[in-house]
C-alpha cells in the first residue's frame, strides 16, 4: 500500500509546485449565471477579478475558476461559452494574481486555451473522461484533479446507488489514475476528489466523509469540496446563503480525515478555522509521547503525522 504523504507531499506540474505539508484552501469563483451558490455574482469580468484578488488577500492558496455549473439538473454548456466567460478574466488576472489558477472544466478545447493563458491546474469533475482531455493534460504537463461522479449533472441525483460507496469510489478513482498513468500523466501531477453531491445521497456523502481516510491508499493527495452544498442544507435546514458555519465545520472534518486541499466559497472563515486546527495539531505533536498518546487518539487522518 502506498502512502501519498511519502509519494506526493507536493503537487507538481507545469507552473505549479504546491507544498501540501499544511492544508491548502482553494477559493471557488464561478463565472456562471446559474451556479448553485454564487451564480450570477461574478459574470462581470471586473467583479470576478476583484473577487479573485480578495480571495487571494483572504489567504486562498489557489483560485478555481468555473464557467459551467455542474449542480444537479444542470445542462452542459458549449466550449465557446466557457471560453467567452473565462478568457477575459484570465487575461485581466495576468500580472495581478500570485496564486495558481485552477480551471474547473471537462472540455479539451477549453483546457488547451486556458493552459496557454497560464492556468496551472485542471479541475475536472468528469475526471478526464471526455475524449481528448487525457491527451491535453498529458502533453501540457499541468496538474489535474480527478473527481468522482456517478451519472452526469443532468441525472446524477435521480437515483444514486452503491453497494459500498467508499470501495466503489476508491476503485473508480484508481481506474482514472491508471488511465492517467497510461496516458503519460505522472501521479505527482494528480489529485483525487470523491465528488461530494455528485451522484450521492446524504447517507453516501456522510459515509464518504467519515471514511475519507480510506482513499489515502490511492497514493495521491485528496481534494474535497463540501462548501455550501445541499447535504449541509439537509443537515442544518439552512438556505444556501446561510451555510458558512456548516461549510467551515465540514472543511475541518475533511482536513482531519486527511484532505490536503479544501475547495471553498468562504476563504477567510475557512482559513481562520484551519489556523486553529494547525496550531492545535502542532501543539499535539510537541506533547510528551506518553501524555500525547493518552490524551490524543491518533487522528483518523494520521497521514498528517509526517510533518
Ligand atoms: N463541486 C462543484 C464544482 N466543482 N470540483 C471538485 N474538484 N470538487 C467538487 O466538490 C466540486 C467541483 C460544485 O460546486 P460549485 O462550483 O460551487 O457549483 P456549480 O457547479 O453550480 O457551479
Amino acid at each position: 500500500m502506498s502512502d501519498f504523504f511519502d509519494t506526493a507531499p507536493r503537487l507538481r506540474g507545469a507552473g505549479l509546485n504546491l507544498a501540501l505539508d499544511a492544508p491548502r484552501v482553494m477559493g471557488v469563483l464561478n463565472l456562471t449565471p446559474d451556479s448553485f451558490a454564487d451564480g450570477g455574482s461574478w459574470l462581470d469580468p471586473g467583479a470576478a477579478v476583484e473577487r479573485a484578488l480578495q480571495m487571494q488577500e483572504e489567504g486562498a492558496d489557489l483560485i478555481d475558476l468555473g464557467a459551467e455549473s455542474t449542480r444537479p439538473g444542470a445542462a452542459p454548456v458549449t466550449a465557446a461559452t466557457e471560453l467567452q466567460r473565462l478568457v477575459p478574466v484570465l487575461e485581466r488576472l495576468q500580472g495581478q494574481i500570485q496564486v495558481p489558477i485552477s480551471i474547473d472544466t471537462s472540455q479539451p478545447e477549453v483546457m488547451r486555451v486556458v493552459i496557454a493563458a497560464g492556468a496551472a491546474l485542471i479541475n475536472d469533475v468528469r475526471a478526464l473522461r471526455v475524449a481528448g482531455a487525457l491527451d491535453v493534460v498529458a502533453e501540457s504537463g499541468v496538474a489535474v484533479c480527478l473527481m468522482h461522479m456517478q451519472g452526469s449533472p443532468a441525472d446524477m441525483q435521480e437515483a444514486p446507488h452503491y453497494a459500498a460507496v467508499i470501495d466503489e469510489v476508491r476503485a473508480w478513482l484508481g481506474e482514472r489514475l491508471l488511465a492517467c498513468r497510461l496516458a503519460g500523466i505522472e501521479p505527482t501531477r494528480c489529485m483525487v476528489d470523491p465528488g461530494f453531491g455528485f451522484g450521492k445521497t446524504l447517507q453516501h456523502n456522510l459515509h464518504l466523509l467519515a471514511g475519507l481516510g480510506r482513499l489515502r491508499d490511492l497514493g495521491v493527495p485528496l481534494l474535497v469540496g463540501l462548501s455550501r452544498k445541499r447535504m449541509l442544507g439537509e443537515l442544518t435546514g439552512r438556505a444556501v446563503t446561510d451555510r458558512v458555519h456548516a461549510s467551515v465545520a465540514a472543511a475541518l472534518i475533511a482536513v482531519e480525515q486527511g484532505a490536503r486541499i479544501v475547495r471553498v466559497h468562504d476563504v477567510a472563515a475557512t482559513q481562520d478555522a484551519l489556523r486553529v486546527w494547525q496550531a492545535v495539531h502542532a501543539a499535539s505533536a510537541r506533547l510528551p509521547a506518553s501524555r500525547s498518546a493518552a490524551r490524543t487518539p491518533p487522528p483518523a487522518a494520521d497521514g498528517w503525522g509526517f510533518d
